[in-house]
């Protein structure tokens, strides 16, 4: 494995998806728990599907001077994955954090001795078997340092990603962008992977009133935050993604499904955390913060 390769940690979802489109782009490989020849499959829910060879090494073959590594692991295994290969590759290679939430970012911006860029996707994705990824909607991915710095290497990476067909943008705001999306998924996940339904089901009852209580708390958590509301307001960016995503199963209900650990403390923590800093009451945030499996 050369040089100047683009690594992938941690082949789920997005992992896959990211291969799928990078591959042929720039040289690349994914790094899982075991080493394989097996291509990647990528297909679309309407049955187009194509293959794409990347080769998938262990930790103890990336090399030392990787180009960037992408970190694609679920928040719970961000840290513990990341610590396995700092012992490997250089320590001022760059690296893009994909995780929802707002639990590692800071904490890793703060120590990593390289840049570190942030990436917000609403790119949806699912896993089947071990080699296969289904790209189920086609979104949008912002990318950028927490205090915007490495605006240069965020526009790389992001023309990188608009050629290989995953439209992304590099921005100064990601901070701000990465709240928005835990906002909408502090919203969305926790009741979905509770009472096991589809994201549209939310609309009806008895579970609307439930989502107009959290927005409630979102609102003014956000403000105290002082994070920037949506252009459009707090409840309507949130229903407009239960309307745009109603079909989906969204990806805690998926984790709760699989027996796999939930992102509740990455994307409820850091809300729960910044209502005791400011305190303030939030009785939706916190019932529902008691009643998700961790
Ligand atoms: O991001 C999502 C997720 O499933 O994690 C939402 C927006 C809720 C879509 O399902």
């Amino acid at each position: 494995m050369s040089n100047g390769t683009w690594l992938i940690l941690g082949p789920g979802a997005l992992g896959r998806l990211l291969a799928a489109h990078l591959s042929g782009h720039v040289p690349l490989a994914v790094i899982g728990r075991q080493a394989s020849e097996q291509p990647f499959m990528q297909s679309t829910p309407e049955g187009g599907s194509r293959i794409r060879y990347v080769p998938r090494i262990t930790v103890e073959q990336a090399p030392e001077r990787p180009r960037m590594v992408h970190l694609t692991t679920k928040t719970y295994a961000a840290n513990e994955a990341l610590e396995h290969l700092a012992q490997r590759i250089a320590d001022d290679t760059p690296i893009v954090l994909w995780q929802n939430g707002f639990q590692i970012q800071e904490p890793i911006t703060r120590r990593w001795r390289g840049p570190v860029l942030c990436a917000t996707t609403s790119e949806g994705a699912y896993t089947v078997g071990s080699d296969s990824v289904v790209h189920a909607g086609h979104g949008h991915t912002y990318i950028g340092h927490l205090d915007g710095r490495y605006y240069d290497l965020a526009e790389h990476v992001a023309t990188t990603l608009t050629v290989a067909d995953l439209s992304t943008e590099p921005c100064h705001d990601i901070r701000r962008r990465l709240w928005h999306k835990l906002a909408v998924n502090a919203a969305i996940n926790p009741l979905v992977s509770r009472y096991r339904i589809l994201n549209g089901q939310l609309r009806d009852r008895p579970f609307r009133p439930m989502v107009d209580a959290i927005i409630d708390d979102l609102v003014t958590l956000m403000a105290a935050e002082g994070i920037d509301a949506p252009d459009i307001g707090w409840p309507r960016q949130v229903w407009n993604v239960i309307e745009a995503t109603a079909n989906n199963r969204a990806s805690m209900l998926q984790d709760v499904i699989a027996g796999r650990p939930t992102e509740r403390d990455a994307i409820l923590g850091p809300l729960i955390d910044a209502a005791k800093r400011h305190r303030i009451d939030t009785p939706a945030l916190t019932a529902l913060y008691q009643n998700t499996p961790g």
